[in-house]
C-alpha cells in the first residue's frame, strides 16, 4: 500500500492489507467434517495509516479481527473488520498516525497524549460468551463475535484494577475459569503483575499484585491443576530509555531467566522464584503439568536470545540467523521444596506456535503440535511475520508425558507455502482436528491463502478439507476455535 516504507515489515507477505471485507459461500475444496461447526477468529496487525517512524514494526499495526465461519449446512464464510480502538478512531479521524513507536507513548502526537493507544491485535480471547481482542501492552476490546463490531473496551465491568491484561490467557478445562495477568499493570517499565482468575461465569473473582524480578517482557504463562507459572525472560523496559524516545524493550543477554510458581489458588505471598539460564526467551509456551511424584513440568518453545530482530539489534545483539538456536525446552521444578535452579531438558525442535487439546491444558498430556522449519526444503522459506521467515512444517510430538518426546508425524510445505498458527478442533470420535490458514506465494508479490482441515491424527495425509480465502491476508498472530454450540449459548 502507498506511503508505506519499504522495508521487510511492509513488503511481500508484510504488506499491509487495511481492507475490510465480507465473503460468504466460499470455495471448499474436499469436504469439511460435519462434527467441525462454528468459527475461527483470528488477530492480525494491519497498520491503517503508514507509521509515524520508518522502523516501526509488525507488533504495532491496527487490530484486525477475522472470522472464518464454518455454518450448520456447510456453508462458509470469511470477515474482516479492524478493531475501532480510541487509537484507531483518532488516527481515522485525520487520515493518519498520530501514535509514535511501539510501546513508547512519549513519542506520540501531543494531541493524543493519554489516548488509549493499545491496537488489540494479539488474540481473539473467548471466556464466558465474550470475544475480547487482546494485547498485552493495555485492556482489552471487546468485539461482537457475530458482526465482528467493536463495542469498547474491556475491564469486566470495572473490577479489574490492571491497566494491561495479556494476550495469553489460560482457560481450565474443568472448572471453566479463566486464568490471566496483566504486566506493567500500573504503567510503563513497572515490575508490578496483577495475577487475575475469572470464573466461568465471566467475573473477575481475584485480582494480587506482586513484583517480577525485573521489569520483563512477560508474553505468555502457564497453570497446572495446582499452580500458576510465571516465567521471566531478560527482555526488559527501562523507563528512561522510554522518555528519551528510545525501544521499550531491549534483550539483556547477561540476566538471568526467572519461573515464579504458585498455587493457583494461593496469595502471591507464596511464589516461589526458581533460576533458568541467561539470556534465554520465549515467546509461547506448550503446557504445564505435574507428574505422579508431583514435580513440575512447563513446556516452552525456548531459543538462545530475543526472536525479533526489532528487539536484538536496539539491544546492540548482532547475530547471524544460524546463530539463533533453540528448542521445545523443559524445565522442571519442585513445587514443594525451596526455590533453586531449573533441570532442563531439551525435548522438542525449534519451532513455535504449540498447540494442545483444550482439554489437556494444565494436565498431563501425550501429544502436542507446533510449527517447525523443513530441514529438507529445496530453497528459501517464505519471507513474512515478525521474524521474516514463515514456518513450512507442522510437527506432532507424542510421549509429551514422558521424559523423550518424539516427533510422530510431520507435514512439511513446498517452497513457497507456509504455515500460521493451527487451531486443535476437538471431536467426539478420535484425537480431533487442526485448522490453520496457509499463505502461498505464487510470484514476487502474489499470494493466495487458504484454511485447512487437517485430522490431527494424520496430519501426514494433508488436509482433508481446503477452503479458499478470496482476498490478501497478512500473517495471523493468534486464533481462537469457537465452536457453533458456544455461540448459540452467548448472549
Ligand atoms: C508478540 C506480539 C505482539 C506483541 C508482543 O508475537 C509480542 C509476539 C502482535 O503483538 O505486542
Ligand atoms: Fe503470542
Amino acid at each position: 500500500m502507498a506511503g508505506f516504507p519499504q522495508t521487510p515489515y511492509f513488503i511481500g507477505l508484510n504488506e499491509p492489507v487495511g481492507q475490510e471485507v465480507a465473503f460468504t459461500g466460499l470455495e471448499v475444496e474436499g469436504t469439511i467434517p460435519a462434527e467441525i461447526r462454528g468459527s475461527f477468529y483470528r488477530a492480525v496487525p494491519d497498520p491503517a495509516f503508514p507509521p509515524k517512524f520508518a522502523d516501526d514494526h509488525t507488533l504495532s499495526g491496527d487490530g484486525m479481527v477475522s472470522r472464518l465461519s464454518i455454518n450448520a449446512d456447510g456453508s462458509v464464510d470469511f470477515a474482516m473488520k479492524f478493531v475501532e480502538t480510541a487509537r484507531h478512531k483518532a488516527e481515522k479521524a485525520l487520515g493518519r498516525a498520530r501514535f509514535g513507536k511501539y510501546r513508547n507513548p512519549y513519542t506520540d502526537d501531543a494531541e493524543v497524549q493519554g489516548v488509549d493507544r493499545t491496537v488489540a491485535n494479539t488474540t481473539p480471547v473467548w471466556h464466558a460468551g465474550k470475544l475480547l481482542m487482546a494485547k498485552e501492552d493495555g485492556l482489552p476490546y471487546r468485539v461482537d463475535p457475530r458482526t465482528l463490531d467493536t463495542i469498547g473496551s474491556y475491564n469486566f465491568g470495572g473490577a479489574l484494577k490492571s491497566e494491561t491484561m495479556t494476550a495469553h490467557v489460560r482457560v481450565d478445562p474443568v472448572t471453566g475459569e479463566m486464568f490471566f495477568y496483566g504486566y506493567e499493570a500500573d504503567g510503563l517499565a513497572s515490575t508490578k503483575v496483577a495475577y487475575c482468575v475469572v470464573g466461568a461465569d465471566g467475573q473477575l473473582k481475584s485480582e494480587q499484585w506482586f513484583d517480577a524480578p525485573y521489569c520483563a517482557m512477560m508474553h505468555d504463562f502457564t497453570i497446572s491443576e495446582n499452580y500458576a507459572l510465571f516465567p521471566i525472560y531478560p527482555t526488559t523496559a527501562d523507563l528512561d530509555r522510554l522518555k528519551a524516545g528510545g525501544e521499550h524493550w531491549h534483550h539483556q543477554p547477561d540476566l538471568n531467566s526467572w519461573l515464579g510458581v504458585m498455587p493457583r489458588y494461593g496469595d502471591v505471598s507464596e511464589i516461589k522464584w526458581f533460576k533458568g539460564p541467561k539470556g534465554v526467551f520465549c515467546y509461547h509456551m506448550m503446557n504445564a503439568w505435574e507428574d505422579a511424584d508431583g514435580l513440575l513440568h512447563f513446556d516452552q518453545c525456548l531459543s538462545n536470545t530475543n526472536a525479533f530482530a526489532f528487539i536484538r539489534e536496539p539491544s546492540g545483539i548482532q547475530m547471524q540467523p544460524w546463530e539463533i538456536q533453540g528448542g521445545l525446552t523443559r524445565w522442571t521444578v519442585d513445587p514443594r521444596g525451596p526455590a533453586g535452579d531449573v533441570a532442563e531438558s531439551v525435548i522438542g525442535p525449534p519451532g513455535d506456535f504449540p498447540v494442545i487439546p483444550a482439554a489437556k491444558q494444565g494436565r498431563p498430556y501425550a501429544t502436542g503440535f507446533m510449527l517447525t522449519m523443513n530441514p529438507d526444503r529445496q530453497g528459501p522459506p517464505v519471507f513474512g511475520g515478525p521474524v521474516l521467515a514463515m514456518f513450512d512444517m507442522l510437527v506432532r510430538l507424542d510421549g509429551m508425558d514422558t521424559a523423550q518426546p518424539q516427533i510422530t508425524q510431520a507435514l512439511p510445505m513446498q517452497p513457497g507455502w507456509c504455515y500460521n498458527e493451527p487451531l486443535h478442533v476437538p471431536s467426539a470420535s478420535h484425537e480431533g482436528w487442526l485448522i490453520t490458514f496457509v499463505d502461498h506465494q505464487t510470484g514476487e508479490n502474489t499470494f493466495e491463502h487458504f484454511a485447512w482441515v487437517l485430522e490431527a491424527g494424520a496430519i501426514a495425509k494433508g488436509p482433508v478439507a481446503s477452503i479458499r480465502i478470496p482476498t490478501r491476508l497478512r500473517p495471523q498472530v493468534h486464533g481462537w476455535w469457537v465452536s457453533q454450540a458456544q455461540l448459540d449459548a452467548a448472549e
